[in-house]
């Protein structure tokens, strides 16, 4: 076996700049060259701290002019900000959830979508109360799709998930009226209280934040990881490659960018046809390579071991290696950059969801009945690309590392069977983790989560943190881009064993797993919930009182402010590293960092210092430790 080393973020660094030289040439645009044009940032936006909801303004608050026009005040406007902000990320994890919904409600046995965890399937539909005996399969499938789609607009009741959580923490939700009714009511409850004229007392604002959020959580980011499963199986761990030098100089490269796992599944399935390798090979390839970027690219990874090109911010930089044939995106997290420039080079810029449509793109339009020929379509067009290529613009850096990846909860469950000296629960609880946590172990754990963000050096605060978290013996379960950066980095290499403290190294060994486990895409947080709330049920404890936080040092986008919502809505302490709109009202700021715990006994905490930050995260694992005498 080769020697072991992680792959640092100056090298990481040095292959964009390399890149970049490539893109000078072709004249491309660049998020980089961008950051610069925008800086610095407008301070009345970044403190949250401007008003447009209605044409008398805009209104912007400073000492001079300490209300808007209505006679909102700071505290009014920053938490209403707030709020929208929320609103955007619930609806858009949310629409996520609800079209994975229809899409299991289109499979069928002949069809492009089959249905692949029967079991999961049944256990949701008993869980709800939903008929199974005799049933067709798919019959059930399109009963369980019913009732999912119903959570998002059912007028009464709560969402069903939330019997997952501890009794303690329904008890919290129901006492501070936060338990999410329909999904799109909270969100449409949200737009309501944040219009003209309705609320402008902070602490509803907040609560409806953390409702907004909660119905994300355990509602529509739920059902998008759970029917994922049904439909394309849930992960167990496979061996996978992270960073560029996935992409392979021979074969026709397509990159999946974005989400929904229904379009890359269909991408994989065609681009593994024997019909369409001979293709490639007919046009001058040697073969077809598939990798992604975000969280499609996780979400292929979990269950296929598709490489995993780059996360967040190096989405143009597949396209600067002049190697990529098709960019091919679903929604969320696109730059509308990549149609310019893809214009600089062969690649097509295909998009397929009238959800995220852009210029300078191919619209190839995708949806569930249709999947399958659109899939071949674009694998297609990709393929007859791959003779346009500038042999001159080709460089692909040599940058990857080896990853495992595909730890769903059921696969946390399994691999740590054994583990601690325990006996092997047949049944598969949680019970061996909880062991290595009580016994000190673990001290505890941390959910790594979020985006980059160009306000802080990419990758280096998810990769920094986590090592300085798993040599004290802190395991770490990851998603999103920071999952990408741990693989990129070589953290899920199981050979990063070797820099874990002697707790952590010798579960690793024991478990044969790498340090930080990959729990999947950004609507796989839910995972994380699903496991916090085991733990916290086989301890006899509320979520709250457990040693695990969540962490987004490089968040950037709406859904992370949901997500944030939802994860101290349940209990965990959440610590960012990027500052959320809140800064101009001390009151938002005071609830959202401490107000919180009232209602929910969790709040964030906000340190730009990467380092303090880590050391805040391990301070606090280790005085929920000592609150429970363990
Ligand atoms: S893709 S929301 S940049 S984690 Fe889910 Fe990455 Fe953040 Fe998008």
């Amino acid at each position: 076996m080769s020697e072991f080393r992680l792959t640092t973020v100056e090298e990481f660094e040095a292959a964009t700049a390399r890149l970049l030289e490539t893109g000078a040439k072709v004249g491309a645009d660049s998020w980089q060259a961008r950051v610069k044009n925008q800086t610095p940032h407008c301070k009345f936006g970044e403190e949250g701290i401007c008003c447009r909801i209605c044409t008398m303004g805009p209104c912007r608050i400073t000492k001079k002019a300490p209300r808007g026009i209505c006679g909102c005040d700071v505290h009014g406007i920053v938490g209403r900000n707030y709020l929208m902000f929320t609103a955007g990320g619930s609806a858009t994890h949310s629409d996520h959830g609800r079209e994975i919904c229809h899409t299991l409600y289109e499979s069928a046995a002949d069809g492009c979508y089959k249905v692949k965890d029967p079991e999961k399937l049944i256990r949701i539909a008993k869980e709800w109360d939903i008929e199974t005996e005799g049933k067709d399969i798919y019959d059930l499938a399109h009963e369980v799709a019913e009732a999912g789609l119903m959570e998002y607009g059912k007028p009464f009741g709560t969402q069903r998930f939330l019997k997952r959580a501890p009794e303690s923490q329904q008890e919290l939700w129901e006492k501070n009226e936060l338990a999410p009714r329909a999904i799109d009511r909270e969100v449409s409850c949200a737009m309501h209280m944040s219009h003209m004229g309705c609320s402008s007392l902070p602490e509803a604002l907040i609560k409806q934040s953390i409702r907004a959020g909660l119905s994300d959580g355990w509602g529509g980011s739920m059902m998008g990881t759970e029917f994922s499963d049904v439909l394309f199986g849930t992960p167990k761990p496979i061996d996978t490659e992270a960073n560029l030098g996935v992409m392979v100089e021979e074969n026709v490269n397509i990159v999946v960018h974005g989400h929904d796992p229904s379009l890359s599944e269909m991408i994989c399935e065609y681009a593994d046809d024997p019909e369409m390798i001979a293709y490639a090979k007919e046009m001058g390839a040697k073969g077809i390579t598939i990798s992604g970027v975000c969280c499609t690219s996780n979400e292929v990874a979990m269950r296929r071991g598709i490489p995993m090109a780059g996360n967040f911010l190096q989405q143009e930089n597949v396209v600067l290696t002049g190697a990529c044939e098709a960019i091919v995106v679903d929604v969320q997290c696109i730059f509308p950059a990549l149609g310019p420039l893809s214009k600089c080079f062969h690649t097509k810029f295909i998009t397929t969801s009238p959800i995220a449509q852009m210029p300078d793109s191919d619209f190839i339009r995708f949806d569930a009945k249709t999947a399958g020929e659109k899939a071949k379509l674009i694998v297609k067009t990709a393929i007859e690309n791959f003779k346009n290529r500038k042999p001159e613009l080709v460089h692909i850096p040599q940058l990857k590392q080896k990853a495992t990846v595909g730890y769903s909860v059921e696969a946390i469950i399994k691999v740590l069977d054994g583990v601690a000296n325990s006996q092997v629960d047949e049944m598969g609880t949680v019970k061996p983790l909880l062991q290595c946590v009580t016994s000190g172990v673990l001290r505890g754990a941390v959910a790594m989560v979020g985006c980059n963000n160009p306000k802080v050096r990419p990758d280096f605060a998810h990769i920094e943190l986590m090592k300085k978290l798993i040599a004290n013996d802190i395991v770490i379960i990851a998603s999103g881009c920071s999952a990408q950066a741990a693989a990129k980095a070589g953290l899920m290499d199981k050979r990063a064993k070797d820099l874990c403290g002697d707790g952590l190294k010798r579960v690793c060994e024991l478990a044969d797993i790498p340090p930080v486990l990959h729990m999947g895409s950004c609507v796989d947080i839910s995972r994380m919930l699903i496991l916090a709330a085991e733990l916290a049920k086989c301890a006899g404890v509320h979520i709250s009182q457990l040693p695990v936080v969540g962490c987004a040092p490089e968040w950037m986008s709406e859904k992370a402010v949901s997500i944030g919502n939802y994860v101290i809505g349940s209990g965990l302490d959440t610590f960012l590293g990027v500052e959320p709109y809140a800064s101009g009202s001390s009151e938002i700021t005071e609830i959202l960092t401490n107000g919180t715990r009232e209602w929910v006994e969790a709040a964030f905490t906000v340190e730009k210092d990467i380092e303090k930050l880590g050391d805040l995260m391990i301070a606090r694992i280790e005085e929920k430790r000592a609150a429970l005498g363990i």
